[in-house]
């Protein structure tokens, strides 16, 4: 038997090493909302973080948008099982918007214009890990897909990543969100498979 198996010609889609386990590639870009697309007026647009003391930091779109930004390309992985590689997004670090953010809190519930709401941990917000995204593969980002910003955390299941977003709220406690709340998982790792509540 040679080192080369005869016929081999590339690896399986399936064992792709960037897919975790029980999800399968795709090329296009679905689109899932649990309710209608909202509208807000740019002038009126905000984004808030609030502290475990009720302390608010506020960026306007001009504010947001004067920040300095990154280009992540990154894998999303969304619990329905599609997984899209390669993809690239501009946004504002949660590093750089909690960089004047005094906070103690180990969690954060992000809520979205529309009602959407998720939980996660404050540390997988931080470390290159976050955005507030605005662009989508050098675009604005399309309405459907969360625009004009929406967070994005690529390393935990998509539903994580809330579209349309809002503010974030920093606690001591994590409070289930929207998802979480109908039984998915509050943390949500895709490479291990925490779908769901008690995976
Ligand atoms: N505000 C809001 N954010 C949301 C959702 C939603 O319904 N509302 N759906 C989540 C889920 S389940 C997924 S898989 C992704 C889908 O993002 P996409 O529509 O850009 O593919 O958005 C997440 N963020
Ligand atoms: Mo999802």
């Amino acid at each position: 038997m040679g080192i080369v198996s005869p016929g081999f010609r590339g690896r399986p889609r399936s064992s792709r090493p960037e897919l975790p386990p029980g999800q399968y590639l795709t090329e296009d870009f679905p689109v899932l909302s649990a309710g209608p697309t909202p509208r807000v007026p740019m002038d009126r647009w905000e984004f808030v973080i609030t502290t475990e003391t009720s302390r608010e930091h506020r960026w306007t779109w001009a504010d947001l948008t004067a920040l300095p930004s990154d280009t992540p390309t990154v894998d999303l992985h969304c619990v329905t099982k599609w997984s899209k590689l390669g993809t690239t997004w501009r946004g504002v670090s949660l590093d750089t918007l909690m960089s004047d953010v005094d906070s103690a809190a180990d969690y954060a519930f992000v809520h979205s214009y529309g009602g959407y709401t998720t939980n996660l941990p404050l540390a997988d917000l931080l470390d290159g890990q976050a955005w507030v995204a605005y662009e989508y593969d050098g675009e604005d980002l399309a309405p459907e897909h969360g625009g004009p910003a929406r967070l994005l955390v690529p390393h935990l299941y998509l539903w994580k990543s809330a579209k349309w977003v809002r503010g974030i709220q920093l606690r001591f406690d994590d409070e289930p969100g929207f998802w979480e709340t109908a039984g998915y998982h509050d943390y949500g790792d895709p490479w291990r498979e925490q779908r769901y509540q008690g995976d």
